[in-house]
């Protein structure tokens, strides 16, 4: 079983579409093993951009991170990295297949809703970032696990 991180960001939340957005991955099979509101910090939003810190948006990207709470979550599930991020769909929502969330709800890249860690190895660090061990319920069993998973 795979783990991924989603972050429902600032956007989403402000435009109540949270529960909307938490339907769909639950829709799609995926076991909630952490899940809450914060306020991202400064210090925190840097660390999981780290990799965009060169970019000319980065400085945009961590403002509109910190803005407003953003609510977390951990994902397991087979494929959970690929199946989450063809839920959320491409970067740019205007480019962003119909069906998927960015293409659902989104229009421009500054504005795009959701996170989903982008490898295996970055959900298991986003996780780490973002949750104490303590706040996971890694592998509870689901009453409905062997009609998702084979
Ligand atoms: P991803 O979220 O689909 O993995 P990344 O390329 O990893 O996309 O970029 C991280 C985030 O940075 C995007 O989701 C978006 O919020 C923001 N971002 C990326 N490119 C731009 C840009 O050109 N302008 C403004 N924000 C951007
Ligand atoms: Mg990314």
């Amino acid at each position: 079983m795979e783990r991924t991180l989603i972050i429902i960001k600032p956007d989403a939340v402000q435009r109540g579409l949270t529960g909307e957005i938490i339907k769909r991955f639950e829709q799609r099979g995926l076991k909630i093993i952490g899940m809450k509101l914060l306020r991202v910090s400064r210090d925190l939003a840097e660390k999981h951009y780290d990799v965009h810190r060169e970019r000319p948006f980065f400085a945009g990207l961590v403002a509109y991170i910190i803005s407003a709470p953003v609510v977390v979550m951990a994902l397991e599930g087979s494929d959970a990295v690929v199946a989450a991020r063809t839920t959320i769909g491409a970067t740019k929502p205007s480019e962003a297949a119909a069906g998927t969330i960015r293409g659902d709800y989104g229009l421009e890249i500054g504005r795009n809703l959701v996170h989903g860690s982008d490898s295996v190895e970055n959900g298991e660090i986003e996780i780490a970032n973002f949750f104490a061990e303590s706040e996971l319920c890694g592998g509870w069993a689901r009453a409905v696990d062997g009609w998702v998973f084979e």
